[in-house]
């Protein structure tokens, strides 16, 4: 179960942000809306959460996922593989800090962003992407090792990070699209395929026993409610025009 949760409030400079998809430039003001909503959500699973003030200066700072990894033990702050985001590792740590008592890093020329990072217990997925790479994932694994934790690394060919394709949800049960259906790691879970016209919803979030799902695919909150969880359908289409997605707006610890 989580306690708390790190957020980080949208800037307005966020339509200046990295993009892959063309959707246009995300609309501030629905953002901050939609940032909203999902805090009370977080807040309604049943978390204290500790809303950080807007960064103008890193247009991608809401995607506060990135910049760190809490795991039960310790928090390990990352070091962002787009020189765009490296910054926002600095303002994370002290956050962290008061928190956490053991507060680790990924240094250069490690790099790794924590969107691609899946905690299923004691193991970690380190997807190498064009974020991570293998030097940021050994660091980690030295660093998950010296606390007991394990993990192992899937190399990524399409998605931008491990989580864009990829959610577990506890219980064995990996929600799961793409490029990861034909994984070998990924066989022995109990898995929630996503359709694929619905890849995105592949980003969903367990809090607590709930599913946060992004509004407007049907299909996947049925699937994720069929296999037992209450779900909560939250509208992130400002932060999708960014390639962003729910797990990527919050740490949970
Ligand atoms: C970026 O490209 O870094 C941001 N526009 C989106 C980050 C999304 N984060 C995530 O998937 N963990």
């Amino acid at each position: 179960m989580f306690k708390h949760a790190i957020v980080r409030l949208p800037c307005p400079e966020m339509v200046r942000g990295l993009s892959s998809v063309s959707q246009g430039r995300p609309d501030f003001q629905r953002a901050l809306e939609q940032h909203s909503l999902y805090v009370n959500a977080l807040r309604t699973c049943g978390l204290e959460v500790q809303v950080l003030q807007a960064d103008s200066r890193y247009p991608d700072s809401v995607f506060v996922e990135d910049v760190a990894l809490c795991t039960p033990p310790c928090a390990i702050v990352t070091n962002p593989g787009a020189a765009s985001r490296n910054g926002e590792k600095i303002d994370i740590k002290p956050e962290l800090e008061s928190f956490y008592e053991q507060v680790e890093s990924i240094d250069a020329p490690g790099t790794l962003d924590a969107g691609d990072v899946m905690m299923v217990g004691k193991h970690y997925f380190i997807g190498i992407s064009q974020r991570t790479n293998t030097q940021g994932a050994e660091q980690l694994l030295r660093i998950l090792k010296s606390y007991g934790m394990e993990g192992s690394t899937v190399p990524l060919k399409e998605m931008l990070h491990l989580k864009s394709g990829l959610s577990y949800l506890e219980q064995n049960h990996l929600l799961i699209s793409g490029e990861f259906l034909a994984f070998p790691a990924f066989s022995d879970f109990r898995r929630i395929e996503v359709d694929p016209e619905e890849t995105y919803a592949a980003n969903s979030l367990w809090v607590n026993s709930t599913v946060l799902v992004p509004a407007g695919y049907p299909k996947t909150r049925k699937k994720i409610e069929r296999a037992g969880y209450p779900t909560i359908s939250l509208d992130v289409s400002e932060f999708r025009k960014l390639d962003g997605g729910l797990s990527c707006l919050s740490l949970r610890f």
